[in-house]
């Protein structure tokens, strides 16, 4: 296969040992990939007009009964918009005096907010307009310490409010107070059930189409990247400072955050292998390469182009929008993120669907630089109703992925596998600031099918690597007016690898760094002529590889039971084997070889079978292996097949044996 040219990951890994400045490396991967479509084409962001008096740096955001857009800020104000799509909207002051909102909801006639140390309710009783009511529902304690955020709520459908608390700084993560590190789950009454810990800066929370719920966090210490995770009572999602409530009453976790350490070299989700109580996130948010520092969550609604029941993670540093694609394998959630909408004005931090499709966008950024360089701001966006070409969904499978593309792909294009590029990688786990990627290597897409209509394209990879991270990119993928991708690459987060077993656990040698040219031991596999061949072969046989998944050979006429020399050739650029079968059945051995999985390149993709015959070993590029064996004696085709997975559709041929 030939030599592309670099992944983001490795441009990303270079341009850092030479740029220190993330933004001006953020700058110059956004050069490189400019395209023909633009993404206001498909959606555009408009402004909210803000009268100078409310100065909105936004922490909140929710709509009320009445259709006015609810809007916290930091400076501790709560605005309410009528009209908020409107050229002149207008504005009233709510509420005022509050203590840093970070999070606003709406229900039967109250707000509801998180203050830095109080769940509060807000009612307007008299109708005037104007809050009248400040409810305590639940307070928590704070040290005074800048860094004890607190985010919320997001409101269950039963009424329960989930809020999530910011670990303090001082230096490092630090859980100054009691819950300082979780997410907490409080009922109107102000009952509170301690949920998760392991959060750092848990800025993002909500819930999927699903209704489970996801938090976003922010790289920092034991934070080697920005991250999604899947949140269920008792999880512990990484920073261990939280553990230091494990023992107070109704702490859903037991273990201590002595029981966590680090060292260099380990990975979160190795690191959860020997710590069940650990979990790995869904979605890994690469630094730079995605954004800097993660913040809300919202579902793609119906009628807002093809992406339906996705979710959109915000990027306050970089003031733009991802997206993300999740699968549920083996019960776990994981997935892709992929670039989406940029050029906000400010750093983006909530965001809230409106009326009519129209995603409200809440920024600030004092104290946390954004690209955005406005201090503040409320922006729109709204779909154009077109439909950009862009990889829809990724899905992984045993073997590879499949994308689902948005438009119909121009077949050539999408079936070569040099259209894409495949690199995997890992962050540290550790009391470090944040992680360099690590362990990345590049993957090869041996082969691609592309489906009937068009609109899937099945790649198979070579050496999957569960717990690693994968860049994705189809630059060479045209659909059929020949444009490239609007965003051509995303990262997938592979927690799980479909019809793994547990015999692939971590203990095992990375697939990848067994040599392919393992020597095969079988007694199908004899090298050495037979001493009682005394007149040698009958026949000698050379078969060879082409381009393509092809034997230069597709039929052979031998007598029965005549001795064979067989010569396999591979001057081809992939690895390949041949297998003599019994007539009929090379698709089951390719289906068998195929279900061998990680286990598969240490047995040369040769299943045990007594349907194989003879078979050579598993060639590398340029190699080739010479087997010698008997042909039966009962006349048929017998097939020979390339069994290395997805080879045995197209790489096969017939023995015909004759009398
Ligand atoms: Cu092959």
């Amino acid at each position: 296969m030939t030599k592309h040219s670099r992944s983001n990951i490795q441009k990303n890994i270079l341009m850092q040992k030479v740029i220190i400045n993330f933004l001006l490396a953020g700058s110059l991967l956004a050069a490189v990939q400019t395209d023909a479509q633009e993404e206001s084409d498909y959606y555009k962001i408009s402004t909210v007009p803000v009268p100078e008096e409310a100065y909105l740096e936004v922490g909140g955001l929710a709509f009320n009964e009445k259709g006015q857009l609810g809007v916290t800020t930091r400076r501790g104000e709560l605005w309410l918009i009528d009209n908020p799509e409107s050229a002149s909207p207008n504005f009233t002051r709510f509420a005022a005096g509050l203590h840093e909102p970070l999070g606003l909801a709406y229900r039967e006639g109250s707000f509801f907010l998180a203050q830095r140390g109080e769940l509060t309710k807000l009612t307007d009783e008299n109708g005037d307009g104007l809050a009248d009511l400040y409810e305590p529902i639940f307070n928590w304690p704070l040290a005074a310490n800048y860094h004890e955020y607190a985010y919320g709520p997001v409101i269950l459908e039963d009424g329960n409010m989930l809020i999530n608390l910011n670990l303090g700084w001082v230096g490092r993560g630090a859980s100054l107070s009691k819950w300082s590190g979780w997410m907490l789950m409080v009922s109107p009454e102000g009952k509170m059930t301690p949920v998760a810990t392991g959060m750092r800066s848990p800025a993002g929370l909500g819930l999927n189409a699903n209704g489970d719920i996801f938090y976003t966090e922010n790289q920092g210490d034991w934070v080697g990247s920005g991250r999604m995770s899947h949140v269920e009572k008792g999880d512990f999602l990484g920073h261990p400072e939280g553990l230091k409530w494990t023992a107070e009453p109704g702490s859903p976790l037991s273990i201590k955050m002595e029981d966590i350490t680090d060292n260099e070299e380990q990975t979160l989700f190795e690191y959860a292998q020997k710590q069940p109580a650990l979990k790995p996130p869904s979605v890994w948010f690469p630094h730079t390469l995605m954004g800097i520092s993660t913040s809300d969550i919202e579902v793609v609604p119906d009628n807002f182009g093809p992406f339906e029941g996705q979710l959109l993670v915000g990027d306050q540093g970089h003031s733009k929008i991802m997206r993300v694609f999740q699968e549920k394998i083996n019960g776990v959630y994981q997935g892709i993120c992929f670039p989406f909408v940029e050029g906000f004005s400010s750093g983006l931090l909530r965001m809230e669907w409106g009326p009519e499709q129209t995603l409200y966008c809440g920024m600030t950024n004092r104290g946390w630089a954004s690209t955005g360089k406005a201090p503040y701001g409320l922006q729109r966006l709204n779909w154009t109703g077109k439909v950009p070409f862009e990889m829809k969904t990724v899905k992984v499978q045993p073997d590879g992925f499949e994308i689902e593309f948005t438009q119909p792909v121009n077949r050539r294009s999408a079936a070569n596998p040099d259209s894409y590029e495949l690199t995997d990688f890992n962050y540290k786990y550790h009391h470090f600031y944040g992680s360099e990627a690590i362990r990345v290597q590049e993957r090869t897409v041996f082969k691609v099918e592309v489906s009937q209509d068009n609109l899937k394209a099945r790649l198979y990879v070579e050496g999957m690597r569960q717990g690693f991270v994968y860049e994705i990119k189809a630059e060479g993928v045209k659909n059929q007016s020949g444009q490239s991708l609007l965003h051509d690459h995303g990262y997938y987060t592979l927690n799980n690898i479909p019809g793994a077993t547990s015999e692939m656990d971590h203990s095992q040698p990375d697939p990848a760094a067994v040599t392919p040219t393992v020597e095969l031991k079988s007694a199908k596999r004899i090298t050495e002529m037979p001493g009682s061949w005394l007149n040698g072969p009958d026949q000698v046989i050379k078969i060879g590889t082409l381009p393509g998944m092809r034997y230069d050979t597709k039929e052979v006429t031998v007598k029965a039971g005549s001795k064979i020399q067989l010569e396999l050739n591979n001057p081809d650029d992939m690895m390949h084997n041949l297998l003599v079968v019994q007539p009929g059945t090379a698709t089951q051995m390719g289906d068998m070889a195929m279900k061998l999985g990680l286990k598969g390149q240490s047995k040369g993709y040769v299943p045990d079978s007594d349907l194989v015959i003879a078979h050579t070993n598993l060639l590398a590029p340029n190699s080739a292996d010479v087997i010698y064996f008997v042909m039966p004696s009962e006349p048929g085709d017998y097939e020979f097949v390339c069994t290395f997975p997805a080879h045995a559709a197209t790489m096969r041929g017939v023995f015909k044996v004759v009398k």
